[in-house]
């Protein structure tokens, strides 16, 4: 079994997140993606639905996937940095941020409450997570034992909040990278100019931004529209194997789990075109993030200097590029471009802008199959 031609190590990924029906699909990446991504803490934010949903919604879905109980979760925080609170996305993601899925643990299951009260309500739990994380990772003398990839699939506030409090620990080199969802260019977005999670949170990308050790991967609409939930993998959701043909009702979902993630897909597919017009399918924006870990190969990018307003205009969160190349870099590329004399801009950021699209389906339907046979032997 192999996801990808290139050799690999197993990544250790911290997943940040607002779940959010695509943030549900990047922790199931997360989590079974086993060969090259190792899960070793959640948190939640405030995002798609007030904090107190998106950690409900998280204890249930790890929960769902039966998710090793010693990875932690951790609720963060529940307003951005700065900025006053946007109403929560509703017509996306509905009031509960993970509406339409049905076979969901319930909130009072004890599994779930596990999950849910592990740890204390302050936002400080996070920081000082964040701040536990990192230094069990360093030697006494500040070299690096190993390293860890921090994915944000929600606003960026935890961990903007982790660095203005520990900067010396979030530069310590053992975060190698912030892999965001969020951003956009010359789309059309959730304002006229702004990405939902960067126009929720913009200071705390900024802060993110600042970093000359940690990098930012993001994954902005340009990409993560290319990652359609079409009917066809839906089909292959459903039922492996299945010989459906485009204007056939779906197939019989071959187990509650599958049905769970059918019903949790239609109703992000119905979401989508209602409100933008996506006729063949829901973007999967979330789990792209994760697959950059996983198979970075199938997601090629460039380079470049990234900055967001974080002004009171109607700019608030627009993200701007300037590129350090033409050509598509690789992801290791970024030492060729610092100290650049021709650029008076330090390579922050890796902005991924192009998807194989089929590997994406194949890694997520890969991930359910895995997923299914555990949920099956693995009671409640
Ligand atoms: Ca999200």
């Amino acid at each position: 079994m192999s996801f990808s031609n290139t050799a690999f190590t197993i990544k250790n990924c911290w997943l940040d997140c607002d779940p959010g029906h695509d943030d549900a699909i990047a922790l199931l990446l997360a989590l079974f993606l086993e060969e090259s991504v190792n899960p070793i803490g959640v948190s939640t934010v405030n995002g798609n639905a007030p904090l107190l949903k998106t950690h409900v919604n998280a204890s249930q879905l790890l929960a769902l996937y039966r998710a090793p109980t010693t990875i932690p979760l951790h609720r963060g925080f529940a307003h951005p940095l700065l900025k006053a609170d946007i109403p929560p996305p509703v017509s996306i993601h509905g009031t509960s941020g993970l509406d339409g899925v049905k076979h969901l643990p319930p909130p009072e299951h004890p599994a779930v409450q596990m999950w849910h009260d592990q740890h204390g309500p302050a936002n400080t739990t996070v920081i000082e997570a964040f701040r536990e994380m990192v230094e069990s990772r360093l030697n006494p003398d500040g070299s690096v034992k190993e390293v860890v990839s921090v994915v944000i699939t929600g606003p960026s506030t935890n961990v903007a909040a982790f660095k203005q409090k520990y900067p010396e620990l979030y530069e310590s080199g053992v975060i190698d990278r912030a892999v965001i969802m969020g951003g956009a260019f010359d789309i059309p977005q959730w304002t006229p100019y702004a990405e939902f999670n960067i126009a929720t949170d913009p200071d705390a990308l900024a802060e993110l931004l600042t970093s000359r050790k940690v990098p930012v991967v993001l994954a902005p609409l340009n990409l993560t529209h290319q990652a359609i939930f079409d009917e066809e993998t839906h089909a292959q959701l459903l039922a492996p194997g299945s010989s459906w043909k485009e204007g056939e009702p779906l197939p019989q979902p071959k187990s509650e789990f599958r049905e769970s993630l059918s019903t949790m897909m239609t109703f992000f597919r119905e979401a989508y075109i209602t409100q933008f017009g996506f006729t063949k399918g829901p973007p999967l924006h979330d789990p792209l993030c994760v697959l950059h870990l996983a198979q970075p190969d199938s997601l090629a990018g460039r380079w470049a200097y990234l900055t967001v307003d974080t002004s009171e205009s109607e700019r608030n969160g627009e993200t701007r590029a300037t590129y350090f190349s033409d050509e598509p870099d690789q992801w290791e590329d970024q030492e060729k471009y610092i100290g650049d004399a021709t650029h008076d801009r330090h390579p922050n950021c890796y902005v991924m802008e192009t998807l194989d699209r089929e590997a994406f389906m194949r890694v997520l339907l890969e991930c359910v199959d895995r997923a299914e046979k555990v949920i099956a032997s693995t009671p409640l």
